[in-house]
């Protein structure tokens, strides 16, 4: 299998040991990396954020993963009250995006590893290195999440306006990550940007990882805007002190530009990480939370008009209930 043997080859040299893991979709953004040609084995996108400036680890400017959108048309869909897949895979080998899909396996480094998280009477939890996941086993895996604005550029994307609306408990975890949406309203025509986001919680360096999307909702959308977001708090130790409500996406240990701040130790006796589940108040699944007023929402996305005939419907129940603004009209 001539594939597997360039992606084993490849892979080997560069140094997978070291990768971690990113979310693969057609509708991200650096699928090829930045090389600009299709690139089955890329992992660029992989590389943890940690203790950089804003403006390079904001949608991992870093390396420029920010300036290779997908193609034109191409959207990670986002089925409004249903569901959405992604592969969280180390390299981008390790999914069905390459190689046809002949070098996927359970986990995200292309093996199933069945012994992986299991442990003997007495033993220990250890950190599994391979894939490198930061976590011991499922249940102690960090949780990812996904964030959307309703903006169409990237460029136009600020902390205030990404709102996290689904989470995924335990996750990374194996390969396939399938996430909840809420009953988002519909983006504008040319869509929305979405992010993925993952704090790493221990078994390792504390670092984060955020990657751009292209993405739109599909489906009978809601009507309910998307409202402003706040900062998440962690609340571990008082339920009743998390943030209930919209929640910007977690920036941390960054050297600018982080929104939360934790020291000491968690509930387990482990130093404090600020991740995707309930000690940062972050329900598991769609967020259903995050939405103002019905009604409320500005994109219609999908009128089955031309906007003008609303206009002049409008205007004609106008007069109809105020026929002595223009009673010449109505009795001509
Ligand atoms: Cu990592």
């Amino acid at each position: 299998m001539p594939a597997l043997t360039l992606a084993l080859t490849v892979l080997s040299l560069s140094g997978l040991i070291r990768a971690h893991v990113a979310a693969w979709h057609p509708g991200m953004y650096c699928l090829n990396g930045t090389s600009g040609v299709d690139d089955p084995n890329t992992s660029q996108i992989v590389t943890p954020l940690y203790m950089l400036r804003k403006e390079d680890w904001w949608f991992h400017h870093v390396d420029k993963c920010d300036e290779f959108p997908p193609p034109p048309g191409v959207f990670l869909e986002l089925p409004a009250g249903g569901t959405f897949t992604v592969e969280l895979a180390v390299n981008r080998a390790f999914t069905t995006l390459s190689f046809e899909g002949t070098v996927v396996g359970e986990f995200g480094n292309g093996q199933d590893r069945p012994e992986l998280g299991v442990i003997g009477p007495g033993e220990e939890p250890q950190c599994i290195t391979e894939p490198n996941i930061h976590t011991q086993n499922e249940s102690m895996a960090a949780g990812t999440a996904f964030a959307i604005s309703y903006v169409s550029e990237l460029k136009d994307v600020t902390p205030e306006n990404l709102v996290v609306f689904t989470v995924l408990y335990n996750t990374p975890w194996k390969r396939i990550a399938t996430y909840s949406v809420p009953n988002l309203p519909a983006c504008p025509s040319d869509g929305c940007i979405c992010a993925w986001g993952w704090v790493a919680n221990g078994c390792g360096e504390p670092n984060m990882y955020m990657q751009g999307f292209r993405c739109k909702v599909t489906g009978p959308s809601g009507n309910s805007a998307v409202e402003t977001p706040a900062s998440p708090i962690w609340c571990e130790d008082d339920p009743s002190r998390c943030m209930r409500g919209p929640k910007q996406m977690v920036y941390w240990n960054q050297l600018e530009g982080n929104n939360v701040e934790v020291e000491g130790f968690d509930l387990s006796g482990s130093p404090k990480s600020p991740t995707y589940n309930a000690k940062m108040g972050f329900s598991n699944g769609a967020q259903t939370d995050i939405f103002g007023k019905p009604g409320s929402a500005t994109n219609s996305g999908r009128r089955l008009l031309p906007p003008w005939i609303y206009y002049y419907i409008t205007a004609l129940s106008a007069l109809h209930f105020f026929p002595d603004y223009c009673p010449a009209l109505l009795s001509s």
